[in-house]
């Protein structure tokens, strides 16, 4: 039976209480108690406020006191209520991946892989299941900014009719660690250093260099960190990775191992790094924003599934031990097919309930899919559980919506704390005599999980694999991937990081290890900072294996967008804009798929040359360029006369510049762009004049490869 909630119709709602009068407040009528408070009243569609008992609430501005001036009553149980609830609002952030935007939406399989696996969601094409994804930064805590030079969590919850599929993977493919006892030392690396709690959110610290240079296993990961992975651009444009081998099983009960691969639809684009630090001043929410704005305006975020799929013959040959999470298989060795497609449609209804709430399990698996003997895995497997207990509060967590199945489950578990799912009935145990849906939910040893029947055998020791022992062959490989202008990026990257490594021993070890990786990396990065002498090689633990081919595949700017859709143009305008070179720049940009904002001296907005009024989304020192893929500058020539004096309007174009942006500009531009920095003498093919529709399309067309990489050779000296 269910209770009909206090009135929303509430006899003598809107008229004044006792001792109250009626006021306005810009379009809002309220009611102004004695002390002048403000107070609203139900009525109409408004229901009434209750406590959480359902009792009506009279007053929800002023605690019982004994007369007006008197101390506050024991008594008063709404007040009580109220204070209690809030000094518990919060749970325990992740110790890792605390920062973190979740978002649903649905996974659909496109081809089915029903000859190497028995799981349901990966057999019949067409067939779409539930999705929750929640991405993350690693090392911040949950209020810390969205750029960090980070790897992203790239977790994935697929509501499957067999139970809850978890992919709890990394926009990075490899991992610090080989093994999960390791774990809490990477991390504790990386965090704040215990002594100062600083520094936040970053791994220019001493601590973290200190581990990693005394780790060589972390070395090829720290490549990728130091690239610009570590940075991306949204959280729409980057790779997912399961990191490790898994298996498939198939009906027969073969085996094949599996490496699993998200691919955005959209191509991988990442920031440089003096934009992200300023980014994180600019708008530390920049990529929940970005995901919330892409989603709500119809532009949902998709990535394609691969798979890998190789057997024990590969394995054995392979140069890696295929259990060794440091290490990938390339592309161009092992392809991916890919089998399915993960679209995100809807953002959250409330984000504690469900991105703060939801559950990541590596151990949720479903029948036909199985784990290997990956030691960092198997480690996982026990501390998701785990943790999720200390962050939930008890045994319960799967009954909070975003966490249970959407399939029908059944068990015998019961009572604990807020427990939800009370079963009826007689049975809670099993076997039992009691037959039919009154004994209760029996096994299925068909269609049940059993797990693949890999032989295992040896002596109980602490050691690992020997193929393990090779630290450096990967990450040169990775190194020589990259095109020149990421080599670049991430000799600057550790160059920047270990500048802020207080310890020069420390600074030293780390290019040791670079020396083993790539000479001319080793050498860039030892100038950078100003090393009297090259750091001899570290003693490799086992011979590298020479002359892995580059893969294409690993570089980000080889595998950019083809289009400039769902990237965002900041165009300065001021009063005076030229109406038709406006409506040209919007109306290319529309064509592409192009989200524009407008950024002027005031965000009432400008009048354009013709009269026209329009608002504008930025006042100019809230809408700096790093906000934008790229910009145009559209001022009127007093316009532009105003804007020379004003500091945020001139670094607007000198970050630009510096930021290799693509920059469309109006003629009467050219003296605030002088004064900015941006002389006749350095315009390049990434600066083009606007003056026609035909000119606005060509730029919009010149923008699809997102960065005049070229320029960047004249804006560092060091
Ligand atoms: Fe995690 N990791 N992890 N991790 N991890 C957690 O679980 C852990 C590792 C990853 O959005 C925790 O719910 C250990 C690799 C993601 O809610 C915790 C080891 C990869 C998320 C935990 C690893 C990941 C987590 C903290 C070494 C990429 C966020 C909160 C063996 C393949 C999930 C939580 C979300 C979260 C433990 C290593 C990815 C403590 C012990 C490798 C994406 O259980």
């Amino acid at each position: 039976m269910s209770v009909k909630s206090p009135g929303t119709k509430s006899p003598g709602a809107k008229s004044p209480g006792p001792g109250r009068k009626t006021a306005t407040l810009g379009t809002e009528t309220i009611q102004r108690g004695a002390g002048g408070e403000t107070h609203q009243v139900a009525g109409g569609d408004v229901p009434v406020l209750t406590t959480q008992q359902g009792i009506p609430v009279a007053d929800d501005q002023n605690s019982a006191r004994i007369g007006a001036r008197g101390p506050t009553l024991l008594e008063d149980f709404h007040f009580r209520e109220k204070i209690f609830h809030f000094d518990h609002e919060r749970i325990p952030e992740r110790v890792v991946h605390a920062r973190g935007y979740g978002a649903h939406g649905f996974f659909e399989l496109t081809e089915s892989l029903a000859d190497v696996t028995r799981a349901d969601v990966l057999q019949r094409p067409g067939e779409r299941v539930p999705a929750f994804v929640r991405f993350s930064t690693v090392a911040g805590s949950k209020g810390s900014s969205d750029l960090a030079r980070d790897v992203r969590g790239f977790a994935v919850k697929l509501y499957t009719h067999e139970g809850n599929w978890d992919i709890v993977g990394n926009n990075i493919p490899v991992f610090f660690i080989q093994d999960a006892i390791k774990f809490p030392d990477v991390i504790h690396s990386v965090k704040p250093e215990p002594d100062r709690d600083f520094p936040q959110a970053q791994s220019a610290h001493d601590n973290f260099w200190d581990f990693v240079s005394l780790s060589p296993e972390s070395i090829h990961m720290a490549l990728w960190v130091m690239s610009d992975r570590a940075i991306p651009r949204s959280l729409r444009f980057m790779e997912g990775f399961g990191v490790h081998s898994f298996r498939f099983v198939n009906k027969a009960g073969k085996s094949t191992y599996v490496k699993f691969h998200w691919k955005p639809k959209q191509g991988l684009q990442s920031v440089v790094w003096n934009e992200a630090l300023k980014i994180n001043g600019a708008d530390p929410d920049f990529h929940r924003r970005d995901l919330w704005n892409a989603i709500q305006s119809g532009d949902f975020p998709e990535w394609e599934l691969g798979v890998q799929l190789f057997d024990d013959d590969f394995a054995d040959s392979f140069d890696f031990d295929v259990l060794d999470p440091t290490k990938l298989i390339p592309e161009e060795l092992v392809p991916v097919r890919r089998i399915g497609r993960l679209v995100l449609d809807r953002v959250v209804d409330n984000f504690f309930a469900e991105t703060e709430q939801v559950a990541f399990c590596t151990q949720n698996i479903v029948p036909g899919v199985d784990f290997t003997n990956d030691p960092l895995l198997q480690g996982r497997n026990f501390s998701y559980l785990d943790t999720q207990l200390k962050r939930l509060g008890g045994p319960n967590f799967t009954h909070i919506p975003i966490n249970a199945p959407k399939c029908p489950f059944h068990n015998f578990q019961q009572d604990g704390h807020m427990a939800m799912h009370n079963p009826k009935g007689r049975a809670n145990y099993e076997p039992n005599s009691w037959g039919g849906a009154q004994g209760g939910p029996r096994e299925d040893p068909a269609r049940g999980f059993t797990s693949f029947p890999a032989r295992e055998a040896g002596e109980k020791l602490r050691e690992r694999s020997e193929l393990f022992g090779d630290h450096y062959s990967q990450a040169r490989q990775f190194y020589l991937s990259q095109t020149e202008t990421e080599r670049v990026h991430i000799q600057q990257a550790f160059t920047f990081e270990l500048s802020k490594v207080e310890t020069p021993p420390i600074r030293a070890r780390v290019v040791s290890h670079l020396v083993n990786v790539d000479i001319d990396l080793a050498t860039a990065v030892a100038q950078g900072l100003g090393l009297e002498d090259l750091p001899e090689a570290a003693p490799p633990a086992r011979p590298l294996v020479d002359g892995l081919a580059p893969s294409p595949a690993l570089s980000i700017l080889r595998n950019g967008p083809d289009s400039f859709k769902g990237r965002k143009i900041g165009i300065l305008v001021t009063d005076g804009v030229d109406a038709g070179l406006l409506k040209a720049v919007t109306d290319a940009a529309k064509a592409e798929g192009t989200n524009v904002e407008l950024v002027a001296p005031k965000v009432g907005g400008v009048t354009l040359h013709d009269g026209t009024l329009v608002p504008a989304g930025q006042k100019i020192n809230g809408g700096p360029s790093v906000l934008y893929d790229a910009v145009v500058l559209l001022p009127s020539t007093d316009g532009a006369t105003l804007l020379m004096q004003e500091a945020t309007a001139r670094d607007f174009i000198a970050d630009a510049y510096a930021h290799a942006k693509f920059i469309g500009y109006a003629e009467a531009a050219l003296p605030l762009m002088e004064r900015a920095g941006v002389r006749p003498a350095d315009m390049d093919d990434g600066i083009l004049k606007l003056s026609t529709p035909a000119d606005a399309t060509a730029f919009i067309a010149a923008c699809r490869a997102l960065r005049f990489w070229t320029r960047e050779a004249n804006v560092h000296a060091v």
